[in-house]
C-alpha cells in the first residue's frame, strides 16, 4: 500500500480550481479516488454535480483522459472503452498498463444508470465503478433518489403537514452489486481515508469488474455548515448507518467496527434535512429510522460471521 508521503507527491491527475461548493465531500472523495489510483487512468463520469463542476466549458479539471457520459451510461462508456483497450492490447497497438473508472452519482447509479452498471458488471469488463452517494439528485436543485435516507427533507419528498420527509428506506445497491457476483464491491467513506485508499487500490488490482459506494455528504443538500462534511461522514459510520465493508472471494467482511455504535440521532441532529425529526411530533419517525438502521447492522454482522 502506498504511504501518506507517496500518495502525496503523485500528480494530481484532479486539479484544484474546479467549480465545486466549498466543503464539497464529493469533490474530497475523487481526490481521495484518483490520488490512490497509480499510473494511467482512464475515467468517466455520469452527469451530476461533479462531472459539471469539473468540466465547465472552456475549462477542465482533469489532468487525465476524461470522457462526458450522460446521466444513464457512464457504465456503458467506460465498459466500451475498456473492451477496445483489450483488443488493442491484443493486437501490440498499446503496451501501457491502463486502469478504468466510471463515477456516478447516486441519481446516475441507484436509479437511472443502473442498468448500465449491472450490464457492465455483468460482463465482467476489467473496471472500477465509483459511485459518490450524497444521498439525492443534488445538481438539479435536492430531488430524493432511491439513495436517500427515511424521513430526509427532499424538494420531491418535503416535510409538510401530512408528509414528513421521504417514506422509504435506503435502496441497498452495494448488496445488489454483490449479487453480480463481482470480483470486489466495497464501502468505504472519506473520513477513513485509509480504508477508501486500500479499497481503490484492491479494486485496481484485482482482475475483473469492481464497485465502490462512497458516502459523500453534501453541504448544501443535507444543510449542515460547509466545514463539518468530513464528521458527517464520520458519524455515518459510528452510528452503523453507512458501515464499512468489502466482498471478496465470495465473503463479506467489515473494514472497520466501531466501538460503540453511536445513536443515529447523533448524525441527525447536525443536518437541516432531519431538522423534523428532533421535534417531540416526530420522534416515533426518528426510532422508525433507528430500528431499520439496527435490522441492517444485525443482518450485516451477520453476513460477515461477526457477533454484535
Ligand atoms: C435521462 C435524464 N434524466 C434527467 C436528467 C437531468 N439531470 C441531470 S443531473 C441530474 C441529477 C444527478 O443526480 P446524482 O446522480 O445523484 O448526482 P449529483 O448531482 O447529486 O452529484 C438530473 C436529474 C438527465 N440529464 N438525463
Amino acid at each position: 500500500m502506498a504511504s501518506l508521503k507517496e500518495l502525496a507527491a503523485r500528480e494530481p491527475k484532479l486539479s484544484p480550481g474546479h467549480r465545486a461548493c466549498a466543503g464539497c465531500i464529493p469533490a474530497l472523495a475523487f481526490h481521495q479516488v484518483l490520488r490512490s489510483a497509480p499510473g494511467y487512468v482512464v475515467a468517466g463520469c455520469a452527469t451530476g454535480c461533479m462531472e459539471v463542476v469539473t468540466t465547465i466549458f472552456p475549462y477542465t479539471a482533469w489532468n487525465i483522459p476524461f470522457i462526458h457520459n450522460a446521466f444513464e451510461n457512464s457504465a456503458a462508456t467506460i465498459s466500451g472503452v475498456e473492451a477496445a483497450y483489450q483488443v488493442l492490447k491484443r493486437k501490440g497497438k498499446v503496451t501501457k498498463d491502463i486502469k478504468f473508472i466510471a463515477f456516478g452519482g447516486d441519481g446516475g447509479t441507484y436509479d437511472i444508470g443502473l442498468q448500465s452498471l449491472s450490464g457492465a458488471m455483468e460482463r465482467g469488463h476489467n473496471m472500477l465503478y465509483v459511485c459518490y452517494d450524497n444521498e439525492a439528485y443534488m445538481n438539479t436543485g435536492i430531488q430524493r433518489s432511491s439513495a436517500t435516507p427515511f424521513a430526509a427533507d427532499t424538494k420531491t419528498a418535503p416535510v409538510g403537514k401530512v408528509h414528513k420527509g421521504k417514506k422509504q428506506y435506503p435502496k441497498k445497491l452495494t448488496e445488489i452489486i454483490i449479487a453480480h457476483d463481482v470480483a470486489y464491491a466495497a464501502q468505504a467513506s472519506p473520513s477513513h481515508w485509509r480504508d477508501l485508499n486500500r479499497k481503490v487500490e484492491k479494486a485496481l488490482s484485482i482482475e475483473g469488474p469492481a464497485f465502490i459506494n462512497v458516502l459523500a455528504p453534501c453541504p448544501p443538500g443535507w444543510r449542515f455548515p460547509s466545514d463539518m462534511g468530513l464528521e458527517m461522514a464520520r458519524l455515518a459510520v459510528e452510528t452503523c448507518f453507512w458501515p464499512l465493508y468489502e466482498f471478496e472471494n465470495g465473503k463479506r467482511k467489515l473494514t472497520y467496527k466501531p466501538k460503540e455504535k453511536l445513536p443515529i440521532s447523533e448524525w441527525t441532529k447536525h443536518q437541516g434535512r432531519f431538522r423534523h425529526l428532533h421535534q417531540e411530533e416526530n420522534k416515533h419517525l426518528l426510532e422508525q429510522a433507528q430500528q431499520e438502521v439496527d435490522r441492517r447492522w444485525n443482518e450485516l454482522l451477520a453476513l460477515c460471521g461477526e457477533s454484535a
